[in-house]
């Protein structure tokens, strides 16, 4: 048997040439090599984590059943519609955040000759999903509840942006409304319930589950989803650009990240001041003066602790579950994340 990383690659690659030809439109050779290669470029090339982890959790629901080919090309598909809506978050998302690189190479709107076409590209990303969702699951019982999620969770990861947007440059710059609760709203919006709720409930629907009926196991991914996204700020500066593939702006764009809240509650008067004379400035000495206070509060160990903690309690939780194979879906998420490096 091919592994499953491979299994799933020859998935994109069908329903790239589906969407390639899609009868909706004409393409011309021109379009259609336009759209090749910004699919390529933006829907591969990351980690695959939420995408592959669809396949993962529907065979662990199957409590080790093996497969249908079916069922293995349907997880896999959903696993894309995941990958592509993360593609279109993130094309415009570095747009918004002026962002550099990401996974390793230039941000897509970057490159020269697409600048703001990436704007109608992640219009475009969006669409596909429910291109995809059509032509591979109209006839499934589940196909409404399926539309019906992704619509959900597209808005609340909107809503989530909407206010990392808002907070960062309404009125003045002001450090003193940053808090742990808003910074908890801003991630659990905007990252959580897309990739971690997300996957598990595509797997649950394909596995004839109600999502009313499980909403504990929302509960337990949304908190996971913060602490990824907790990560992720911690990542932005104590990591090596090259290792994460993108180099971090949240200190330049004034973002409400944890690292800044922590400091915020660290500090003492004069530590305060040079907080809010430097964070949110563009210039490469302003960032410096924040990044040493952050090692002079020993934000690293802050983070390393509340790693520690997280990951007990989240453990705590899950093997509070009654069923077995919802705690092995649940274990394998976190076990994915726990001390990620990128
Ligand atoms: C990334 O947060 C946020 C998203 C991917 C959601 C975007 C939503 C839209 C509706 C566009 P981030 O900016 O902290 O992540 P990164 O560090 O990867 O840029
Ligand atoms: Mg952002
Ligand atoms: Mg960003």
């Amino acid at each position: 048997m091919a592994d499953p990383k491979s299994t799933f690659l020859e998935v994109y690659s069908v329903l790239k040439s589906d969407l390639l030809q899609d009868p909706a439109f004409e393409f011309t050779d021109e379009s259609r090599q336009w759209l090749e290669r910004m699919l390529d470029y933006n829907v591969c090339g990351g980690k695959l984590n939420r995408g592959l982890s669809v396949v993962d959790s529907y065979k662990l629901l199957k409590k080790g059943q093996d497969l249908t080919d079916k069922e293995i090309f349907l997880s896999s598909a959903l696993g894309w519609c995941i990958e592509w809506l993360q593609a279109y978050f993130l094309v415009l998302d570095d747009i918004m955040d002026n962002s550099v690189t990401r996974r390793g190479q230039p941000c897509w709107y970057r490159k020269p000759q697409v600048g703001m076409v990436a704007i109608n590209d992640g219009i475009l990303l969006r669409n596909h999903i429910h291109r995809i969702l059509k032509m591979h699951f109209r006839g499934m019982p589940y196909y409404v509840d399926l539309i019906d999620l992704f619509n959900e969770v597209e808005f609340q990861t909107a809503c989530g942006q909407m206010i990392d947007q808002i907070t960062t440059f309404v009125g003045e710059k002001d450090l003193s409304k940053y808090s742990l609760q808003i910074h908890r709203r801003i991630v659990q919006y905007k990252t959580a319930y897309y990739s971690f709720y997300l996957p598990v409930a595509c797997a649950l629907l394909m596995a004839g589950e109600n999502l009313e009926n499980h909403t504990d196991v929302k509960n337990v991914l949304v908190d996971m989803g913060i602490y990824f996204q907790v990560q992720d700020d911690y990542l932005d500066c104590f990591a090596d650009p090259e290792t994460l593939g993108k180099i971090g702006t949240d200190i330049e764009d004034f973002k409400c990240s944890w690292l800044v809240v922590k400091a915020l509650e660290r500090c003492n008067e004069e530590q305060t001041k040079i907080l809010y004379e430097n964070y949110g400035k563009p210039q490469p000495s302003n960032i410096a003066k924040v990044k040493s206070l952050y090692k002079e509060l020993d934000l690293e160990g802050a983070f390393m602790e509340y790693e520690k903690e997280t990951y007990e309690k989240l453990t705590k939780l899950i093997e509070a579950h009654q069923s077995k194979a919802i705690q092995a879906v649940l274990k394998s998420f976190l076990g994915k994340i726990y001390k990620r490096q990128k």
